[in-house]
């Protein structure tokens, strides 16, 4: 055997031995019980970052795991290939996306390759192609039959001076990313996913996913959610007169409210707006600003009158009418009654246009006025200033203020979503094409399921000026097919979201000639996926969705689509900067600098190596493109080898917490697989065969030696179980010192061919190449993959004599070692001999002796 570890020269031999052996191929075995280890598929950008590495370790580690314990194992691997990244590299640098996007793949299964995962890459699928995302279109068309997908008006970022629509990642401080203009909302028509209908379903089932983090079904159901509360009327004379509803979940205030808002797009505030110009250019101005949910809640609190009054419900007294842009057209009624003594926004607002306040809850605070704010104020409690209310408890008011509304025709309880259908309409050219045609004649017309797919061409090269498929002819003409005449094809794409929202579904059979087959029963649900948090609400809620919406269709049994989630921590590192004279942060990679550090190892200075000059020290942070700080895995592929960047991965945290990238760790993960190599090179001369234990009497030592080998695989496969694979790492170095330090005594030279066994069958999972060689060298066997997981020897635990201590008294006295199987007689005769206990038993007379087993015995005297 070669003396030195040439991890290159192993992991090339080893991977290639997989391929030749299709050892990764996963067949459907009903007699066998099968595991599914997905990793969320990567967006092939260009080259894999270390995000990506820790993700498909991770899972790799699982899924060599699972089937070294006796599962039939699916580990699938594809490409999140569709998006508007490949179109900005096709604007830069004039090539196709479909170009760009196939090369990157092809460079990227050549970098995942070269980490040695255990996937089966015959099932290995590309969104981008026509055979995945037919079935896009297809689903698409059921969806349209029973009234899931819709059409109706949606708003869109405009660029007037490109003329296109932008994604929202594409305005930039309410401006074009490219043009710098002003952009604008436009209304049109878009086609929509009904997922609201799910919403209870999608909202309850989260109960039957215990093996999700608590914080990501928190975050779903936040982003569902449901809110119980009461719908008021507000009549008026507006407009030839009518009733304001808003949606309230705190009727019990109703008596505190002092004005009344509605949103900018409110018929309401367009209708006052006619005849007020001012207010008009409010109406703009809301417009203009961002539309997203975080954008709203943090923006300032803005708002005018209309000089419109709505009458309260119960008292009749006149309130006034304001627009204000905090709230939201699309929430409830769009309109809200504002009770600024108990509603932080409201507070805030009434502040500044110096609307009343009136408190009407006896909360924690008190029940004065509030100024300022405090959180306590928003609290439930007694109803107070509210007449016939008062005294009442929270639920008890809201029932009986939603009864007298109700007699009055004035208001009902409800139920209120947050979650809205999902628009799938993309004005944008690498993505599905939605299956539509637009006849002149006929309206929109779906394309005949006999013609998908519609098949997106790849020689488009985007400019910028707005989707290339409305100017590519080829694609645009078709016949109706309900007419017959001329017309022309839908040119938006779906949102690619679609895309991952079922492609978990196509692996279990990439082949079949229609969307899922039998198959996907075998595999379904994915028993452990394994992705960022980044993803813990959309990717995870349209998978849901799409998994109840082929369930219905009879595509699967599946209910949920994913078992267990296991949401990776962040891969960070230290960041280095400069400030130049314009005050402009230059960050710095952390590979160009040298840090120095203190006599514990703690960093302290840092210089630039090019010119040996200080640089900022920034602290510790996400690896990202903005910072600089990003290490690239290739370069630590190409000097230490894949196993190498497993271990480090594996073993420098658990894999929910972040991991701080360091180069010492990496280095510590190379000299220990360096160790193992040179341990196994000298064991290698001695050749035996099999792993047997060893037979026969073992000296004293080895006996021990044994012991703590066996206890360190008993806690090392209770780790694995838990997916704590940087314990399990410790274990595999901690064997190693413990044979390291066997001797020649009797036994010992079987007991390093048991435990080499071990360690390296502990290994496999997370340095896959090295053990896979050692294992084949040492003549263990054919394939490590396949051989037994290693148990624990019981007898191997049993301790040959155990230490007790001697009380008197409860006082310790002494301490004594009798045989581990000795009985509680024999222990209470050797207690009683022990030299310094007998001095304080000696003239006394023995009135109890308790034996604790393993610990100790008191000799209770007097
Ligand atoms: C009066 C009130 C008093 C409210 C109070 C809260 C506290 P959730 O729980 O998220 O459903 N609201 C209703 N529609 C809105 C809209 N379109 N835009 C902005 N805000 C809106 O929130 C429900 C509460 O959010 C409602 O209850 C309403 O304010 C506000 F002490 O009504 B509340
Ligand atoms: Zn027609």
């Amino acid at each position: 055997m070669q003396e030195q570890y040439d991890a290159a020269g192993v992991e090339q031999a080893a991977q290639a031995y997989w391929d030749e052996h299709e050892t990764f191929k996963a067949r459907e075995d009903a007699t066998r019980e099968k595991f599914y280890c997905l990793s969320m598929f990567p967006y092939p950008s260009g080259r894999l970052h270390m995000g990506h590495v820790r993700n498909y370790t991770i899972s790799d580690v699982i899924a060599r795991y699972q089937r070294m314990t006796g599962k039939n194992v699916l580990q699938p691997m594809g490409w999140d290939a569709f998006g508007l990244p490949a179109e900005n590299a096709a604007m830069n640098n004039g090539v196709p996306p479909a170009r760009w996007t196939y090369d990157n793949i092809d460079y990227m299964r050549g970098q995942l390759k070269s980490l040695g995962f255990a996937i089966d890459w015959s099932r290995e699928l590309a969104t981008c192609k026509p055979d995945y995302y037919r079935w896009n279109q297809w689903l698409f068309l059921r969806l349209l039959e029973k009234g899931i997908v819709y059409q109706k008006t949606g708003t869109v970022n405009w660029d007037p001076v490109d003329q296109t629509v932008l994604a929202n990642e594409q305005v930039i401080d309410g401006r074009g990313w490219r043009t710098g203009a002003v952009v604008e909302k436009r209304e049109i028509p878009m086609y929509y996913m009904a997922i609201t209908q799910f919403a209870e379903e999608l909202l309850a089932d989260l109960d039957d996913l215990p093996g999700w983090p608590e914080q990501v079904r928190t975050m779903q159901k936040n982003w569902i959610g449901k809110s119980h509360g009461v719908r008021v009327g507000f009549p008026h004379a507006i407009d030839g007169g009518g009733v304001l509803w808003v949606f309230t979940t705190r009727a019990d205030t109703l008596m505190g409210a002092t004005y009344v808002a509605v949103a900018a797009e409110h018929p309401l505030a367009l209708h006052a707006a006619r005849d007020n110009p001012e207010l008009a250019a409010f109406i703009d101005e809301c417009r203009h600003g961002g539309t997203s949910e975080a954008e709203i809640a943090t923006q300032e609190k803005k708002g005018m009158a209309t000089g419109f009054t709505v009458e309260h419900p119960l008292t009749g007294e006149p309130l006034p009418l304001w627009v204000a842009n905090y709230v939201l057209m699309g929430y409830g009624e769009g309109a809200v009654m504002a009770v600024p003594a108990h509603d932080e926004r409201d507070f805030e607002f009434a502040h500044q246009y110096g609307l009343p306040i009136k408190p009407v809850v006896l909360t924690s605070a008190g029940g004065e006025t509030p100024a300022p704010w405090q959180a306590a104020y928003a609290e439930h409690g007694v109803c107070i200033n509210s007449g016939q209310y008062d005294g009442l408890e929270f639920e008890a008011a809201v029932d009986a203020v939603a009864a007298d509304l109700a007699a009055k025709d004035l208001g009902e309880k409800k139920v209120t979503w947050r979650l809205r259908d999902w628009g799938i309409s993309r004005q944008r050219y690498w993505g599905t094409p939605i299956p539509m045609i637009r006849c002149a004649a006929c309206g929109d017309v779906p394309v005949p399921e006999e013609q998908l797919p519609v098949v997106l061409p790849e020689d488009c090269v985007p400019d910028g000026s707005g989707n290339p498929l409305n100017r590519n002819e080829a694609f645009l003409a078709c016949t109706c097919p309900r007419c017959g005449g001329a017309a022309r094809r839908e040119t938006d794409t779906m949102d690619t979201f679609v895309d991952s929202s079922w492609y978990f579904f196509r692996y279990t059979c990439p082949d079949a000639a229609t969307m899922v087959d039998g198959r996907a029963d075998y595999w379904m649900p994915v028993d452990q996926y394994v992705g960022g948090i980044e993803h813990a609400i959309l990717h995870l809620l349209y998978s849901r969705f799409w998994t109840k919406v082929m369930r219905d269709l009879g595509l699967t049994q599946a209910n949920e689509p994913f078992h267990n989630l296991l949401t990776q921590g962040m891969v960070v590192a230290p960041t280095f900067l400069r400030e130049g004279a314009d005050g402009r942060k230059q960050w710095i990679n952390p590979a160009d600098v040298q840090v120095s550090t203190d006599d514990k190892g703690r960093p302290v200075a840092a210089t630039l190596k090019a010119d040996g000059q200080p640089v900022t020290m920034g602290g510790i942070e996400k690896m990202s493109k903005s910072k600089n700080n990003g290490v690239d895995p290739q370069a630590l592929i190409d000097r230490y080898g894949a196993d190498t960047a497993r271990v480090f991965m594996m073993f420098a945290a658990p894999p929910e917490q972040s991991l701080e990238w360091n180069d010492a760790g990496v280095e510590g993960a190379h000299r220990f697989l360096k160790r193992l190599w040179a341990y196994a090179a000298e064991q290698g001369e001695a050749g035996e065969a099999g792993e047997a234990a060893p037979a026969g009497d073992l000296a004293p030592e080895v006996q021990a030696a044994r012991r703590e080998i066996h206890e360190t695989l008993r806690q090392a496969l209770i780790d694995f179980g838990k997916y704590q694979f940087n314990t399990v790492v410790s274990a595999c170095m901690k064997i190693l010192n413990t044979l390291g330090r066997l001797g020649d005594a009797a036994g010992a030279a079987a007991l390093r061919r048991e435990g080499l066994s071990i360690l390296l069958r502990l290994l496999s999972p997370v340095a896959p190449h090295i053990a896979h060689h050692l294992w084949r060298e040492l003549g263990y066997g054919e394939d490590i993959v396949d051989a037994p997981w290693p148990v624990v020897d019981e007898a191997a635990l049993a301790r040959d004599t155990v230490e007790l201590a001697v009380q008197v008294n409860g006082k310790l006295r002494g301490q004594i070692a009798v045989p581990a199987d000795a009985d509680k007689a024999a222990i209470e005769a050797v207690a009683l001999a022990e030299p310094n206990a007998v001095r304080f038993i000696d003239g006394m007379t023995v009135r109890k002796i308790i034996v604790v087993p393993g610990r100790l015995v008191n000799v209770v005297v007097g």
